[in-house]
């Protein structure tokens, strides 16, 4: 059949089983198109679109999604598959680098629901700067949580730098304009739950002091319909840059991936450990690809057999 329709020359490059039917994919060879080996060890062990499937698969990727990556994978070349994931990533996902502090005029600022990592992130961030000589000021609008002061504080110490706190959005507008020139500003803010209005008109003034748009920071598990609308609600606050935590305990990314490719917010970078001196990585298709082929998570019981 698939022959009748593409022709003789036609291949099939993947299988796709679901409990109700079979997907096959299948390609006719473009010789024209010649793309590099990856050289990455993950993908040139793992050569095979299957593998890719398969992947994809695990990482529970709804099929929608999962079926428009691997026709694009197919469409880019059935001979290099791990290239082809990372041309297929790059053109159904948005990607941005992380904060260079070389345009020190544009302040980072951080929003995210609570406990998701946003103060080990601007840690992180401060960490980044500092390790590059590039002055840095941490000032957090995260006045109200217990600890929320003493845990950035004793983070900035590690790094020599001073933490300013503002309660109110005019004192940080006042720390904003006393910023001496040539200094980037990170600031790191109370979580909120983003379907409180109120939660969102206060963090609203925060980012209204600070001008620029924030940055959101999630975990990179989770539900596809859950992270969309955590997504879409900080959409309204001009956030359309995601960091992602906790890489390093989440198994499946699927979820997150669909609500990326939903919702088209530029992904750039993500962070994979608690601690603050492990750095952020950038993220770009390949470093997503690789993400995605990556199998080293195991459960403890997987572990244990
Ligand atoms: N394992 C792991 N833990 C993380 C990561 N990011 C944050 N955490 C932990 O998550 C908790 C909450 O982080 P925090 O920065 O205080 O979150 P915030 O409330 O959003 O500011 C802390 O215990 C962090 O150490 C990560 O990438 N991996
Ligand atoms: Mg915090």
């Amino acid at each position: 059949m698939i022959r009748k329709e593409l022709g003789p020359e036609a291949v099939i490059v993947s299988t796709l089983e679901s409990p109700n039917e079979i997907r096959v994919t299948a390609a006719l060879e473009d010789n024209d198109v010649e793309l590099d080996n990856l050289s990455t060890a993950p993908l040139n062990q793992n050569p095979g679109l299957d593998l890719i499937c398969e992947r994809l698969e695990f990482h529970n990727i709804p099929m929608e999604l999962s079926e428009k990556l691997i026709e694009s994978c197919s469409h880019y070349s059935a001979n290099n598959p791990g290239e082809s994931l990372v041309k297929s990533l790059a053109s159904h996902f948005q990607f941005a680098p992380l904060p260079s502090f070389q345009d020190t005029t544009t302040p980072t600022i951080l929003v995210g629901p609570p406990g998701v990592g946003k103060t080990i992130t601007i840690a992180r961030l401060a960490c980044l700067a500092t390790l590059q000589n590039l002055p840095v000021h941490v000032v957090t609008a995260d006045a109200q949580k217990a600890g929320a002061i003493s845990q950035i504080s004793s983070f900035a110490k590690a790094l020599s730098l001073e933490v300013s706190v503002a309660s109110t959005q005019d004192e940080l507008t006042k720390i904003i304009k006393n910023t001496p020139p040539g200094t980037s500003l990170l600031i790191d803010t109370p979580g909120i739950n983003p379907y409180q209005p109120d939660e969102i008109r206060k963090l609203g003034q925060i980012i209204l002091a600070v001008r620029v748009s924030p940055i959101l920071t999630l975990p990179a598990g989770g539900d596809a319909i859950e992270q969309r609308e955590m997504i879409d609600s900080f959409a309204t606050l001009g956030a359309n840059r995601v960091i992602l935590t906790k890489m390093d305990f989440s198994r499946r990314i699927g979820g997150l991936l669909d609500a990326l490719h939903k919702t088209q917010v530029q992904l750039i970078g993500y962070g994979d450990s608690p601690l603050v001196a492990q750095p952020l990585h950038n993220v770009g298709p390949k470093e997503l690809a690789l993400l995605l082929l990556d199998n080293k998570h195991h459960t403890a019981r997987e572990l244990a057999a």
